[in-house]
């Protein structure tokens, strides 16, 4: 496992470090699925170690029959001990990468297990997965359960050992939701020095007696829904499912998450395929049932079926496989069935016994069908269709190379930063396309508004890959898409509109990795009186400007100057600075960063009133970081 990390963790980046969390926090989830376990906590130390501790049975401390050691010891140190397909209900952990915690312990400089049971307390110790300190008692206790601390390699985690709380928090959040009534707390002991002052821990608590039905609600927090939250669940000997789905005015789709033993299926699969089948069957048999459809006029799409849908489907299998590029694909064919026949029966069940709701809920699907025929016609009518037309944008300086794997884009603001980028690229494998203005709020216009926007279908158009249904990631021309905006706030906003526009439009790039920010200097340092233009040094933020001027033997010999904009740079500095791979720094783009971005968005430029006056209060008093 120290030998080839990444094939039991995924990567040793900051991804496969988070994945150290969640493998020892899914035991503790097994031992509450299995009925001995309603509370986990977990610590972010200030050393960076994790500690997680359970109040379930405490992994058992008799000597293992087989291995004449502690079962304990076995379950740290020897890999699958965890018993994979235990056949004694459903587990999380074997999920995804589903190592146990051995991998864990492998992975970690020092490892560190408390169990309660039996009213004594043992303790047993290891590092780099080797036992140092033999299993020995060293109390007595009132309770059980089982505490983990452990303190990551970083000869393993060369990239970072430092632990991202949003990540840790949304992972746990999502946990609960998917288990009715679990509490897992999250404590952040780390402090930061803000400015001179320490700013205290952080904790929060996480608990949903509605379970997937307050997840809905969760998601549709702040926008105008039709429908009350639509429950229903289903079990045979394959597995069992359980669904949940809240309609609203929004037009996005990208609310409906599936989950396969409490792991996120981001690349969907049977699951989610059956889902889609019986929501686009049942809302048109309904439709065309109760004549909002007639005769030879044209069924509704799928992509009609859920716009503005929340979804949660959460199936449970005894064995579930996981498949496609990040294994977040469910393979598992039975189990396409019994999402179909619970969705077909639990929704029709709906519709007929709330007859307002389904109006309102068919009535938006209808309402997408004529914008999107509405938009076609117009498409087909103007003299080329422009998704569908093969020539390129007007606008886009395209690359020479054909390959996706290795060109670029850069989605630029204003023209004039536009020309000095197209001046500056390498145009072998530097495409540029420049944005005119601030680019539609897709949160606000429909589909059939934001493709008739034209920034938005060019945009659409130059990268390749199309949206909806017919989206397709293969056909992406660039695997590096690099929003290139200004450093002020007026370029934040560009920023946070085309994060939408991707979140909203085409997620899967954001997951692949393939959309990134650029990060332009703020100030260029030069030389007082000399004659050479040269800049010396390039900065990027206010801190760090402080931090070099005070550094500085005679910082009086210097001028400052700031950049308002990609526009003042002229194409040399701009090829330096931000767009020369060797020196440039770009930020990828998580799902996380653009969640963020449409929760903002959604916030602050939706149509209700009240979530943005929420908003504004709670984040009053550190407004110097509202960057919008
Ligand atoms: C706090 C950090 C993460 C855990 C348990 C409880 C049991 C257990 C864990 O057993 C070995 C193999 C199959 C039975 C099971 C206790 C049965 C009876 C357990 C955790 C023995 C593993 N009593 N709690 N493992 N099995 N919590 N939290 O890891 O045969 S792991």
């Amino acid at each position: 496992m120290r030998k080839r990390p990444g094939m039991y963790i995924g990567s040793t980046g900051p991804r496969g470090l988070h994945h150290l969390v969640y493998e020892v926090v899914d035991n503790a989830v097994d031992e509450a699925l299995a009925g001995y376990c309603d509370n986990i906590d977990v610590w972010i130390n200030p050393d960076n170690s994790v500690t997680v501790q359970d109040n379930g049975r405490g992994i058992p401390v008799d000597l293992h029959p087989k291995e004449n050691i502690p079962t304990v010891e076995v379950v740290l140190t020897i890999l699958h001990a965890g018993g994979k397909f235990g056949g004694d209900g459903y587990k999380v952990s074997g999920g995804l990468h589903g190592v146990g915690v051995s991998c864990v312990n492998a992975l970690s400089k020092r490892t560190e297990v408390e169990v309660c049971r039996d009213g004594k307390k043992y303790f047993i110790a290891f590092a780099y997965g080797r036992t140092v300190e033999k299993m020995r008692e060293i109390g007595t206790s009132e309770t059980t359960g089982t505490r983990v601390t452990f303190w990551p390699d970083e000869t393993i985690f060369t990239e970072t050992t430092v632990f991202d709380y949003d990540v840790l928090s949304t992972r746990f959040r999502e946990m609960a939701f998917l288990n009715k009534g679990l509490k897992i707390t999250l404590h952040d002991l780390r402090t930061e020095n803000v400015e001179g002052k320490e700013i205290s821990t952080k904790e929060e608590t996480f608990q949903y007696m509605g379970g997937i039905v307050d997840f809905v609600q969760w998601l549709t927090d702040g926008k105008e829904r039709l429908n009350q939250p639509i429950y229903f669940e289903a079990e045979n000997a394959d597995g069992a499912v359980e669904i949940c789905m809240q309609w609203t005015t929004s037009y996005s789709s990208n609310s409906v998450l599936a989950f396969a033993n409490n792991i996120n299926t981001h690349e969907g699969g049977t699951h989610l395929d059956g889902f889609k089948q019986a929501v686009t069957r049942t809302l048109n048999e309904y439709a065309r049932d109760k004549k909002i459809l007639k005769g030879k006029e044209a069924n509704l799409t799928g992509d009609d079926c859920r716009e503005g849908l929340a979804a949660i489907i959460s199936v449970k299998l005894h064995d579930p496989q996981f498949e496609g590029q990040t294994k977040t694909k469910l393979g598992n064919t039975e189990i396409r069935s019994l999402v179909q026949n619970a969705v077909t029966r639990g929704l029709s069940e709906f519709l007929e016994e709330n007859p307002n709701s389904a109006k309102k809920i068919v009535g938006k699907a209808a309402q997408a069908l004529k914008a999107r025929e509405a938009a076609r016609k117009a498409r087909e009518t103007a003299r080329k269709g422009v998704l569908e037309s093969f020539s390129m944008p007007g606008k886009l300086a395209d690359c020479s190379c054909k390959d996706p794997s290795l060109s670029e884009i850069f989605i630029v603001e204003g023209d004039s930063a536009g020309g000095s980028a197209k001046q500056a690229r390498d145009r072998k494998y530097q495409a540029i396309m420049p944005l005119r203005g601030k680019i539609l709020n897709v949160e606000r216009a429909g589909q059939s508004r934001a493709l008739s926007s034209e920034t938005i279908s060019s945009l659409i158009t130059a990268i390749g890959c199309n949206i909806g249904e017919k989206f397709d990631a293969s056909k992406a021309r660039y695997h590096r898409i690099i929003i290139m905006t200004d450093a002020d706030v007026d370029g934040a906003h560009i920023r946070c509109l085309l994060l939408t526009f991707f979140y909203r439009y085409m997620p899967e790039l954001i997951r692949l990795g393939y959309v990134y920010c650029a990060q332009p200097p703020l100030f260029g340092l030069k030389k007082k009186n000399s004659r050479s233009p040269k800049v010396e040094k390039y900065i990027f933020d206010e801190k760090a400007l402080k931090q070099h001027m005070s550094e500085l033997a005679d910082p009086d010999k210097y001028d400052v100057q700031r950049y308002k904009g990609l526009g003042e740079m002229d194409p040399e500095q701009l090829w330096e600075t931000t767009m020369e791979p060797k020196n440039r720094t770009l930020i990828q783009v998580s799902i996380d960063d653009a969640a963020m971005a449409e929760t903002v968005v959604t916030e602050l430029m939706g149509d209700q009133v009240e979530p943005r006056k929420n908003f504004i209060q709670s984040h009053a008093k550190d407004v110097r970081y509202l960057d919008i």
